[in-house]
């Protein structure tokens, strides 16, 4: 195994009284006590956490209920309460002053704050709107909005009156959002007229009105304005959002939900089949946010909660919208994308807003890595104590360079692993607690009881030193209860593949330490002559090349060995890709990195590479190029530019 096993100790600055506010978990011997604790007596751990944390307008009495086999999960059975007002009234009535969300706008200086009692008379005039438009307790509504404050008073609007939201990430085609629309029977249509994002103007509305055209569920569309464009709407059917709003009211009273109501759905691809439309329910998933936002990125009163992901994906649900807003913090909602205006911009929004915890993903600490550390410099960073990462394995050059030009040493890098199924972190250090492995999501988080499964016998693999696909033996708040209108396939994609369990879907080796790597989805792994190799450890040597700014790496079939390796590199900025001799290097290095059986047959080198939107990488579609099937390539829309597959199929053509 290539791991690298160095320990990197928790800062010392973020033990120290003087510098820092007191971590809640401060050595790994109280981590192991309380992570005991949630495991072995999960009623009273999460029972005591829920009061804490939440607000409910009536108590629980039973904290946990059902299980894996029967896929019948339930927490805080009896209790009620709204996610709206957990978000929103109590803060605002604590404090209506205190700046409840930074939107970082696409252009720098246009930035704005908006205030718990703000956002509080904001959400409910729309809540108002959604109720004159007939919405009702357990509707669906559609958000398909860019990132701006208006999206985060959707989401709580929708919360505010029991209407279920399902929110598609403002990039997806018209096609994409029209499936997803009519999977979930939406009413109702929550838009923009148009996004703004790195400079460039998004036609929101129109992708609207072309997907609504085989919608018949929806009757009502209500159009924020981002822009002003003069955009077509429909009699009847469209309302500026407005002058919808300013006939309603700015108080509304928050609708009581059960615990176990849901609060929203959210598609996701699995690696076969249509997007699941993934459910969380209430009570459980916001606990699982506001906890981990606690103890992951060690929230304290007064920090600044920055996390750079989409609100239309998980992470911004869990770590813009709900997490944050739940404790009453600041949270930075950002437009743009890291090199708008200049690649100098994550920089300049930790200096100018004092972000204290900062969460991005990988491809994008590499993008920004390959461009130079000239961009970090010159940033009084000297606000942050947590940096996060999430959506992919880190590989270590990628940890490394986070941890030296953005942290300087002196802040905790926190790994997260989790999925939009998940809800919440499920392996991830803790700041003041968890000594780190760069590569490694450490240790699991609490409630967590993680298994590591053989995946032919589905027999847990106990004890360190073990390789397997990643279970979860027990359930926890936070995890998603059902897949929307399909419990089935709910049931046969997470609980019935490992009886028992919950099947993650990922690799996982704990090591020595007792520390878990995750080896990226089971779909790709390779088994090169019976030896076991994940795509991701392969890509960290290969990105450990100073030519290498980007791989993917596949196994291709091998009559001899089974499997090969096939890897995809880009190369950074003016390296020539018509060296020979640049392959054979890339091959040594992986066979000094990993050994000679991990050694890449074939070395392309192309410009980009198929990713989604979100950034992750589509090595499925690699894998179909490699394998002659490029005419079954499946749904190729949802790449973040789904032109780079003709060019990768030409250049593997001539190759
Ligand atoms: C939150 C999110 C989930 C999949 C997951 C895994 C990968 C996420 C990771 C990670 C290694 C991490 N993943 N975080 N792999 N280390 N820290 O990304 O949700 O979009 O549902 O993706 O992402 O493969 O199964 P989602």
């Amino acid at each position: 195994m290539s791991d690298d096993n160095t320990l990197f100790p928790v800062p010392a600055r973020l033990l120290d009284p003087a510098q820092c506010p007191e971590p809640y978990v401060k050595s790994y011997e109280q981590y192991k006590e309380m992570h005991r604790e949630s495991i072995e007596n999960p009623d009273q751990f999460f029972g005591k956490l829920a009061t804490e944390l939440l607000s409910w307008s009536k108590p629980f009495h039973t904290v946990r209920h059902g299980d894996f086999e029967h896929g019948n999960i339930a927490w805080f059975l009896e209790g009620e309460l709204n996610a709206s007002y957990n978000c929103v009234d109590r803060h605002a009535l604590a404090d209506p002053n205190k700046v409840a969300i930074i939107y970082e706008a696409d252009e720098p200086n246009q930035s704005e704050n908006i205030t718990y009692g703000e956002l509080l008379r904001k959400v409910c005039q729309l809540a108002g709107v959604l109720r004159a438009h007939g919405i009702r307790k357990g509707d669906t509504v559609a958000i398909y909005m860019p990132m701006i404050p208006e999206a985060m008073v959707a989401f709580l609007a929708c919360a505010r009156i029991g209407a279920l939201h399902s929110v598609i990430f403002a990039g997806f085609s018209s096609e994409a959002l029209r499936d997803r629309v009519q999977d979930a029977s939406c009413r109702l249509v929550l838009t923009s007229d148009q996004g703004k994002r790195g400079g460039k103007t998004v036609e929101t509305k129109k992708i609207v009105d072309e997907a609504l055209k085989a919608c018949p569920s929806v009757e009502t569309v209500i159009v924020c304005q981002r822009t002003g464009a003069d955009v077509p709407m429909k009699e009847g059917r469209d309302f500026w959002w407005s002058d919808e709003v300013s006939k309603r009211c700015n108080y509304l009273t928050p609708e009581t939900m059960h615990a176990e109501d849901p609060l929203f759905l959210l598609y996701t691809s699995g690696s076969t089949g249509s997007p699941k439309g993934v459910l969380h329910t209430t009570a459980g998933y916001l606990l699982g946010a506001a906890a981990t936002v606690k103890y992951v990125f060690d929230y304290h009163p007064g920090d600044i909660f920055a996390c750079m992901a989409d609100v239309g994906w998980i992470t911004g649900h869990s770590y813009i919208v709900y997490g944050p807003l739940a404790l009453g913090a600041t949270t930075v909602l950002f437009e743009s994308i890291p090199t708008y205006p200049t690649p100098a911009r994550y920089w300049e929004l930790i200096a100018k807003h004092k972000v204290t915890q900062f969460y991005t993903a990988p491809t994008a600490i590499r993008a920004l890595r390959r461009l130079g550390d000239d961009w970090v410099k010159g940033h009084d960073l000297s606000s942050l104590r947590v940096l996060g990462t999430v959506g992919e394995p880190i590989n270590p050059e990628a940890w490394h360079w986070y941890n030296d030009n953005v942290g300087k040493g002196r802040c905790a890098i926190v790994d997260t692993y989790w999925q939009t199924e998940t809800g919440s972190h499920i392996v991830t250090p803790l700041p003041g607690a968890i000594a780190t492995k760069p590569g490694s999501a450490t240790v699991p988080f609490f409630g967590i009881d993680i298994a590591i499964l053989d995946p032919v016998t589905g027999k847990e693999l106990v004890g360190n030193n073990v390789t397997g696909v990643l279970a979860v033996k027990k359930s926890w708040p936070s995890v998603a209860r059902s897949v929307y209108n399909n419990h089935q396939r709910y049931m046969e994609t997470y609980l019935k593949p490992y009886p028992g369990y919950y099947f993650t879907g990922d690799g996982a080796t704990r090591d020595k330490d007792g520390y878990i790597w995750i080896r990226g989805r089971v779909d790709d792994v390779i088994n090169v002559s019976g030896h076991r190799l994940s795509t991701a450890e392969i890509e960290s040597a290969l990105i450990m090349h100073h030519s290498v700014a980007e791989t993917a790496v596949i196994g291709a079939a091998d009559d001899v060995t089974g499997q090969c390796i096939h890897a995809f590199i880009c190369l950074k900025p003016g390296v020539s890709n018509h060296s020979t001799d640049l392959s054979k290097e890339l091959i040594l290095q992986v066979r000094k990195v990993i050994g000679p059986f991990a050694a890449p047959k074939k070395i392309y080198l192309v410009e980009d590479l198929p990713k989604t939107r979100s950034g992750k990488l589509m090595r499925r579609i690699l894998r179909k190029i490699i394998a002659g099937e490029s005419d079954s390539l499946g749904d190729i829309s949802t790449l973040a530019d789904p032109s780079v597959v003709e060019v990768l199929i030409a250049k593997v053509a001539k190759s």
